[in-house]
């Protein structure tokens, strides 16, 4: 009845719907002639749609390929013979023999070789810049150091929050050291409990076990304290240049750039008369070799610093300034108590490894780089560093 309505076939008397008028002499029954034409295989588009609507066909796809004879086609397939073989010298055969084209995009067999981790490609080459700067590589084998060496030497005082076990890792066993030099040590005490050398000191009762408590370094910048004392001792003094690259420790949140150890690299530069120019004229000199040239210091605070600045270098991949360093001037009341010349300044500056190599390859997070869960992928295939080349 509806479709007869809505095919216009009947229709109904106004206010009375009991009364069914015929409208149309003979009704077409489109449906039903699209049905006929389906089964005749022909499809009439514009029905297709209110057929599948009333479920009265579904739509199926089927994919036909034609298969013909091909230009190289062969019963029995001809093996195209890769090498000229003893055999086929000796059977003649090679004459009527069909060779396979070479490949020449072929990939050798990869041969299992060593993969230089990419820490290591550019730890190379920052150190390649340094010799090539004349630097000398300082002997960082000494992971355990003692608070004396780490922090007292460097006039950090006793109760700044770096020494607590918050951020440094203390030995449980050896807990102390007992090798400090004696008349070294009570210039140190000196000159943090009162002063000298123009400083008035922290001013605060020094304990000799604080300085004795064993720890994992949480910089190199200790094993550049023992070198400038070793250099006091040296007499004449000689002006110079030292750098050192390993690892240290923190006990830091770890999260995707910090482990709870990196690898610290430092240079120093140890001669009369220097100033902040020359420390800038050093970083520059530096970090250009490392690709950096636009370069921006800002004043920043190390306790054994003075004046110390924060490194930044505008990364054109990044589309940022990035901070790229640390750097200062060691304080008098670090190098006077080591019995270095009046006079003599050493300028010094730090950085770690991991970020650069981070930056370099493209690497972001710091757990793939280094620890328990390198992705050796990386490793393998990481192109080779280019810096300073
Ligand atoms: O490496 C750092 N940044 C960096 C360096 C190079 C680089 O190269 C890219 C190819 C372009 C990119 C980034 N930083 C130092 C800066 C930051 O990452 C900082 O957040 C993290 N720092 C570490 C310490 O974190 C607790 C990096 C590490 C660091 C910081 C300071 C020193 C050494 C390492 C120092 C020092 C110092 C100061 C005065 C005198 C002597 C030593």
């Amino acid at each position: 009845m509806k479709a007869a309505a809505k095919n216009r076939w009947i229709g109904f008397e106004k206010g009375n719907k009991e009364l069914v008028l015929r409208k149309v002499e003979d009704a077409k029954d489109e449906l039903q002639a699209q049905l006929k034409m389906l089964e005749n295989g022909e499809v009439c588009v514009e029905g297709v749609h209110d057929l599948k609507r009333r479920k009265l066909v579904t739509k199926e796809k089927s994919i036909w390929y034609s298969l013909q004879k091909g230009p190289e086609f062969v019963t029995k397939r001809k093996i195209l013979a890769t090498d000229v073989t003893r055999e086929h010298l000796k059977s003649g055969d090679w004459k009527d023999l069909e060779f396979k084209d070479y490949n020449y995009g072929a990939h050798g067999q990869p041969i299992a070789i060593g993969y230089v981790h990419s820490l290591l490609e550019v730890r190379e080459a920052i150190q390649n810049i340094l010799l090539e700067m004349g630097f000398s590589e300082m002997p960082t084998n000494m992971f355990v150091e003692s608070s004396f060496w780490n922090f007292d030497a460097l006039f950090q005082p006793q109760q700044h929050p770096a020494r607590d076990s918050h951020d440094t890792f203390f030995l449980r066993a050896p807990a102390t050291t007992t090798q400090l030099p004696d008349d070294y040590l009570e210039k140190v005490k000196q000159v943090h409990q009162s002063g000298g050398y123009g400083s008035k000191g922290y001013g605060y009762d020094w304990k000799r076990d604080e300085a004795e408590k064993n720890l994992l370094r949480t910089h190199t910048t200790a094993v550049s304290t023992r070198m400038l004392y070793k250099l006091a001792q040296e007499k004449p003094f000689a002006p110079k240049r030292y750098y050192s690259i390993d690892r240290v420790f923190r006990n830091e949140a770890v999260d995707r750039t910090h482990l709870a150890e990196f690898h610290h690299i430092e240079g120093l530069i140890c001669d009369y008369g220097l100033t902040l120019g020359d420390l800038i004229g050093v970083l520059e000199d530096f970090f250009s070799r490392l690709g950096m040239s636009k370069l921006r210091f800002k004043p920043a605070y190390n306790p054994y610093t003075e004046p110390s600045m924060e490194v930044f270098s505008y990364h054109e991949g990044l589309k940022k300034w990035v901070e790229i360093g640390n750097s200062g001037m060691f304080r008098p009341e670090m190098l006077l108590p080591m019995g270095l010349p009046e006079g003599v300044n050493v300028i010094a500056w730090g950085l770690s490894l991991e970020r650069p190599t981070m930056i370099l390859y493209g690497i972001d997070n710091i757990r793939d780089l280094f620890g328990p869960k390198v992705d050796f992928n990386l490793i393998k295939n990481s192109p080779i560093c280019r810096l300073g080349l």
